[in-house]
């Protein structure tokens, strides 16, 4: 692994004494596509000396969505933690009072929300510094990230995004529209169906880097080598993240707001202070959007409208995927549905199991 390591600095060295410019640009794809399946080689390892072990951070998910807390030490992530939930993570004030991951219940709206708090995450995390490796690993689980700085800290921000960009997270960023399809013979062809800066030349020496000799790759969207990389990487999570200002108690908030233009891409920042409660109300909704679970109530057949069954489900989801999750015991030979509320036209209308749950839907399947 340590050799692998060494790999990866040597290839990221030379890039940093390569300028770049149109005649290198085929280099520079070549050599981060290289970087990429190190890495990658990095993670299968991972992988497999991890089961069965791992020190306390092996967590089973459990419940409707699972969160991560992530920052710095001493940033308030456990104390966060036992705000919202019903765990008891020790809080100190010294760094990494946390050394494992505590898991705590978060129930909302009816929902059971899993949340993992971590150990403090450093510089230098992603190539294993600290616990890094193994906190990285919780987090690439996580259906979504609460990425917590002391408000005034702001730049922290970046710093972690940074950790967690190096470790194959991608934040509030939407999977690369690209195809590749293996086919028998003819080389790498590449159709795109829009204009692209990045040389041919260069996309075939990335996807060739990646073991296909043989290929058709279709392009649906401007891409950068990176993303071209990440296509092609097998490490690569997509995830949705929150950021968080915590200790706003102590800290007074006009200061802090002309923050810079490194916070503008980040949505916005959510102000809290686990110890007073401030925010934790909008904290909640905030989460509970951006994961974007939604509640059907259920009438069970032969009562009439006594919706008292609850089920937890996640946008786009269809009432198909409803009677699913409730079980075929229960499915039957169903495959009409009556709706009440958000999304019915008016009470009680008839419809297929193809429309899609809305949050509060009333449903009576027969
Ligand atoms: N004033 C204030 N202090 C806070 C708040 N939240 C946490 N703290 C303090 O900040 C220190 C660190 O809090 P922890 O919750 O242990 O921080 P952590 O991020 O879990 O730290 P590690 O586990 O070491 O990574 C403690 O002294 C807390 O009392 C807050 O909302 N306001
Ligand atoms: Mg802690």
């Amino acid at each position: 692994m340590e050799d692998i390591q060494r790999q990866i600095e040597a290839i990221e060295k030379e890039l940093k004494e390569t300028p770049y410019h149109k005649g290198t640009e085929h280099f520079f794809g070549k050599m981060r596509a290289r970087i990429a399946k190190l890495k990658d080689r990095i993670a299968e390892k991972q992988t497999k000396s991890s089961v069965g072990g791992g020190g306390g951070f092996a967590i089973k998910k459990f419940g409707d969505a699972t969160i991560v807390l992530v920052g710095f030490p001493s940033v308030g992530k456990s104390t966060l933690l036992n705000a919202l939930t019903n765990a008891k993570s020790s809080i100190a004030e010294y760094a990494f009072t946390t050394v494992n991951v505590i898991p705590g219940m978060m129930n909302y709206k009816g929902a059971q929300i899993q949340a993992l708090d971590v150990p403090g995450l450093i510089e230098g995390a992603a190539q294993g510094k600290g616990r890094g490796r193994e906190v990285l690993s919780v987090v690439r689980s996580a259906d979504l990230l609460l990425v917590i700085a002391p408000l005034g800290k702001e730049k922290q921000f970046n710093q972690i995004n940074q950790e967690l960009y190096l470790n194959g997270v991608r934040i509030n960023e939407e999977r690369p529209k690209v195809e590749i399809k293996k086919i028998l013979r003819g080389g790498i062809k590449v159709n795109s169906t829009v204009p692209q800066e990045l040389d041919r030349e260069t996309i075939i020496e990335v996807v060739r880097e990646f073991g296909f000799s043989n290929a058709e790759v279709t392009l649906k969207e401007h891409l950068t080598i990176n993303r071209l990389v990440d296509c092609l990487a097998t490490n690569r999570i997509y995830t949705q993240a929150l950021y968080i200002a915590s200790k706003a108690d102590v800290t007074s908030t006009e200061i802090h707001l002309s923050g810079g233009s490194d916070t503008t891409r980040m949505e916005k920042v959510i102000q809290i202070s686990a110890e007073t409660g401030i925010g934790l109300d909008r904290l909640r909704e905030a989460l509970w959007d951006k994961l974007g679970l939604v509640r059907v109530f259920l009438a069970q057949s032969g009562q009439k409208k006594n919706f008292e069954e609850l089920i937890i489900m996640h946008k786009g989801d269809k009432l198909s995927d409803v009677m699913l999750k409730i079980g075929t015991e229960f499915a039957g030979n169903k495959d009409t549905a009556k709706i009440w509320g958000p999304g019915a036209k008016f009470p009680g209308q008839i419809v297929s199991l193809s429309i899609e749950a809305q949050d509060k839907m009333k449903v009576r399947f027969f």
